[in-house]
């Protein structure tokens, strides 16, 4: 087996897991944040920065690396890697949910997906078969299923013939698998905000005895307290043996309130995305160091924090480069929102191993300001 799960321990207080994932790059403690690398680079991060800040996963995408460079290219590199320098673990998501958000022009058949390169216009075709064979050729540790996400809101009846079509897909895409012992393959359960429709998901894919399981088609519009309900009635239905990964999550608030709720894995844009918009995360909430008012603030971006960024550097210095387009001002952001997380999830797993998960998270929450009116 490719990937397997150790259960550490449940928090008393809440009934987060304490767990480790083992991979054949090496193991990674859960929860965790997996900071994002589209095209083979966490944006302005050396994986030299990455291992420095304590970042033991990173997550990246089979849609990108397809067009471009192309898989054939870093098959022959050595794998991703080789490729891009990282031997820790990397996880693959499959394209499925890329080809819904950038493409245009898309066509959804029993086959796979029809769509237009987002680059440029030429028609392409994306299966469960093809984005196994991208992945394989990747060499991700973990790989993921191709599958709908279907947007928010969506129809009971259309959600039920998704839902079916992401399982005879997930079926296909065990069947395509060609390196089982080297790559896990992860299935995804999809429903949206159904319950009814997420038992069957749950019970079509635990059928199919993957190594881990995704939770698909959240955190896309729908209100904070409709993710956590269809969290809490989707977590139970999954192995406690096996690993949960909620796609595409990364706000600190959704970190706790989804390991809260059983999730063990976490990937998301957010950090590394609001960061090259001068936007931080601190202890005290959300910081836009671009902002007049920092001008002459010669403070670091969050007192609270150790981070190379903060150690060395000041709002007013940060904000000056980013507002001349400077590339060092986007780097230090970057660096400092996903040491940010990553130390939250270290938290996260210290405050589950002594059974006080709910004491820190309403200790945060007050900090970070999620209280306030
Ligand atoms: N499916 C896949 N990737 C994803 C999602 C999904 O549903 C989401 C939903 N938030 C993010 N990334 N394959
Ligand atoms: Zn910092």
């Amino acid at each position: 087996m490719a990937i397997t799960y150790e259960l550490k321990k449940v928090c008393k207080q809440t009934g987060a897991r304490l767990g480790t994932v083992h991979t054949p790059h090496g193991s990674f403690d859960t929860p965790v944040f997996m900071p994002v690398g589209t095209l083979a680079t966490v944006k302005t991060m050396s994986p030299e920065e990455l291992n420095e800040i304590g970042a033991n996963i990173i997550l990246s995408n089979t849609y990108h690396l397809w067009l471009r460079p192309g898989e054939d290219i870093v098959k022959e590199a050595g794998g991703l890697h080789q490729f891009m320098n990282w031997d820790k673990p990397i996880l693959t998501d499959s394209g499925g949910f890329q080809v819904f958000s950038l493409s245009d022009m898309r066509e959804i058949k029993e086959e796979g997906v029809h769509f237009r390169n987002h680059i440029s216009g030429a028609k392409l075709f994306l299966s469960p078969e093809k984005a196994m064979h991208i992945q394989n050729d990747l060499g991700s540790d973990i790989m993921m299923a191709f599958d709908e996400c279907p947007p928010y809101p969506a129809s009971f009846e259309y959600m039920k013939k998704s839902v079916e079509r992401t399982s005879r897909w997930a079926e296909r895409c065990l069947a395509a698998h060609q390196r089982p012992t080297e790559q896990g393959l992860f299935g995804i359960v999809q429903g949206g905000e159904y319950e009814e429709l997420r038992k069957q998901s749950a019970r079509d894919l635990v059928s199919l005895d993957f190594p881990g399981y995704a939770i698909g088609g959240l955190s896309v519009g729908e209100p904070k307290d409709v993710m956590n309900r269809a969290l809490e009635f989707t977590t139970p239905l999954l192995p406690d043996e096996k690993p949960r990964y909620l796609m595409g999550v990364g706000s600190p608030d959704s970190l706790i309130d989804g390991a809260i709720r059983g999730v063990d894995m976490f990937d998301c844009v957010l950090p590394t995305r609001i960061a090259r918009n001068g936007t931080c995360m601190t202890s005290n909430g959300r910081l836009v160091v671009r902002n007049a008012k920092f001008a002459r603030d010669f403070t670091p971006i969050d007192e609270n924090c150790d981070c190379y960024t903060c150690r060395n550097y000041t709002k007013a210095y940060i904000r000056h480069l980013i507002k001349a387009n400077e590339t060092f001002g986007i780097r230090l952001t970057t660096y400092h929102n996903l040491y940010f997380l990553v130390k939250l999830m270290k938290q996260v797993r210290e405050a589950i191993a002594e059974d006080r998960l709910g004491d820190f998270r309403e200790e945060f929450f007050e900090q970070y300001g999620f209280n306030k009116p």
